[in-house]
């Protein structure tokens, strides 16, 4: 069984007895349905339908052939694909055998998902051909001397060991269960804030109860058709309430390569899509799209907007209903556990104003000043939390957890907020050294500690600035090793940077060169003051 934090016995005994935690695993999402409506649609994907019995037959096709290939039980894997069908059958599969993935986004490289097999050494890596990383075989390889226990490298649409054959193969059934439902059921993103990007670990039973409760706060039913224009495995789209809240509710899944809003459109006005979940930057590009009135009537069976991710203006908020003619949701939610919704029948004003209030009657939030103390309703604060699906820990990363994780086991989420006496949440802020750019998490220290290996670079700092789009971009500030340097003007840079791996969303959008960083009172960077002398253009 794969190690992770556990709830203390009390906690778990509690959330057992209200019925939180079934004792069931999250393919049990899919046997319900090949029993309640084996022939509704749960996935379109192109050209493709594919029914839950077809989801269900195919993953569990694709788990024998795994199983006789000797993955077993308590392995893990490590999963890079984009919005497509196979993105589902895949995580079924696994989960239906007890191996945990981790889904990594289609726009990490080589640094990221290298840094996931370190921590996780996965017996089996699926990516897609699509990918530039797995176009030839060259990862796969470097990959291997990273993993000694890596046996499987299976790409989709690859040319050889594809994924597809596996899907197809016939042979000998193998015996297989999913994890025990308190155990690891497969491992989320966290958005990081640290020099090595982290994981958590999600047990079937918390991740199985978000998804219910997010189904129901959303009033999900068969006839809920669901755009998933953001990244398939991110814990947004995924559950809360996702693909797998839509999938409980007998809904269908229509999947869309990107939220550009053209393609998204179409595929709403072709399929009659009901609900779709959106970061900000999208709403913006949506909203400019739908003031041509042709292209505003091509969302006219749209009942229910999701927007989460980032800051969500409220001038924004307040468009929604008026130009895209559905109801808008506010999510504020985390990888790591606690999701917050406002109400489908909230007042309008709520909507607008607020991030909304945890799902879970058993969420337990704290809003606390820096030394700890609780601040009043009202009152800016650090968010802090513990509850029936907020983890306890991120893999293997003792060092950090006694750094987030307090002695009650709430989670300091990093984020400010204020909190009304109805509970409500307001995100006003963060004191995590992260960069929001759109709602993809950028962690400083990460690209802090790439730029610093290069030779001309003393010291670095990254920062956020506003974007009128984005809400925030990445500003690297640079304190050259011997005053200016042609190899660090940003283009080479970003090349470095580029080179080493990272995905291109960490790029810094803009460089300012100084001579030193300002420092705090006890020698680190003030990035504070940092922030407020930077000004772009
Ligand atoms: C401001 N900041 C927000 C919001 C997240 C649902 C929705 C989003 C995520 C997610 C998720 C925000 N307003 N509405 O997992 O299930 C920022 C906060 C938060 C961090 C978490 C879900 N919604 N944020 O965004 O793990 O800073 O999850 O702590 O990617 O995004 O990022 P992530």
């Amino acid at each position: 069984m794969i190690a992770f934090t556990p709830w203390p016995a009390a906690d778990a005994r509690r959330y057992r007895e209200a019925g939180c935690w079934l004792g069931l695993p999250l393919t049990d999402i899919l046997e319900r349905q090949c029993i309640e409506r084996p022939d509704g649609i749960a996935i379109l994907c192109g050209e493709r339908a594919l029914t839950y019995r077809e989801l269900d037959t195919r993953a569990t096709r694709l788990a024998q052939a795994l199983a006789r290939r000797g993955v077993a039980a308590g392995d893990t894997a490590l999963v890079q694909l984009p919005n497509v069908a196979e993105f589902y059958i895949v995580f079924f599969a696994l989960l239906k055998m007890g191996v945990a993935p981790v889904n990594a986004l289609f726009s990490h490289q080589r640094l990221e998902l290298t840094a996931y097999a370190q921590q996780l050494q996965p017996k089996l890596v699926i990516g897609a051909a699509s990918h530039a990383l797995f176009a030839t075989g060259e990862f796969a390889q470097a990959l291997r001397a990273e993993v000694p226990g890596l046996a499987h490298v299976l790409v989709l649409d690859g040319a050889e060991d594809g994924l597809a054959t596996l899907m197809d193969e016939e042979g000998a059934a193998v015996a297989f269960a999913p994890a025990p439902a308190d155990q690891v059921a497969f491992f989320q993103l966290s958005g990081g804030s640290t020099g090595t990007p982290k994981l958590i670990p999600r047990t079937h039973d918390d991740y199985y109860y978000s998804v219910r409760r997010s189904a129901e706060i959303c009033r999900l039913d068969p006839a809920t058709r669901f755009l998933c224009a953001l990244p398939a495995g991110h814990n947004f789209l995924l559950s809360s309430p996702g693909a797998l809240g839509v999938f409980y509710a007998g809904g269908t899944v229509v999947l869309a390569p990107s939220p550009e809003p053209l393609g998204c459109f179409a595929l709403v006005e072709r399929h009659g899509v009901t609900m779709a979940a959106l970061v900000p930057s999208a709403v913006v590009l949506w909203l400019q799209a739908a003031a041509e009135p042709a292209r505003r009537a091509q969302l006219a069976s749209l009942r229910l907007l999701q927007v989460g991710g980032a800051s969500f203006a409220e001038a924004l908020a307040r468009r929604v209903p008026q130009e895209l003619g559905c109801a808008l949701q506010q999510v504020f939610g985390m990888a790591e556990g606690l999701v917050n919704y406002t109400r489908l029948d909230d007042p309008i004003d709520k909507v607008y104003t607020t991030q909304g209030r945890p799902m879970s009657e058993f969420d337990e939030v704290r809003v606390v000043d820096l030394d700890g103390t609780p601040v009043a309703d009202g009152v800016e604060g650090l968010l802090k939390t513990r509850g029936p699906y907020t983890f306890r820990g991120y893999y293997n990363a003792p060092e950090h957890n006694a750094r987030v994780i307090d002695a009650d086991g709430f989670y300091a989420t990093g984020d400010l907020v204020r909190r009304s006496a109805d509970g409500y949440l307001t995100v006003v802020g963060r004191v995590k050294d992260q960069i929001n750019r759109g709602g993809e998490k950028i962690a400083a220290e990460e690209v802090e500690n790439l730029l610093l290996r290069h030779p001309g670079v003393l010291h670095a700092a990254l920062i956020s600035v506003p974007h009128p789009l984005l809400g925030e971009m990445s500003c690297a500030c640079i304190v050259p090793r011997g005053g200016e340097d042609g190899e660090l003007r940003p283009p080479l840079l970003r090349k470095y940077l580029r080179e080493q791996g990272v995905a291109e969303f960490k790029l810094p959008d803009r460089f300012r060169m100084l001579d030193k960083l300002p420092l705090t009172a006890v020698g680190k960077t003030d990035k504070v003051r940092l922030r407020a002398e930077t000004t772009v253009q």
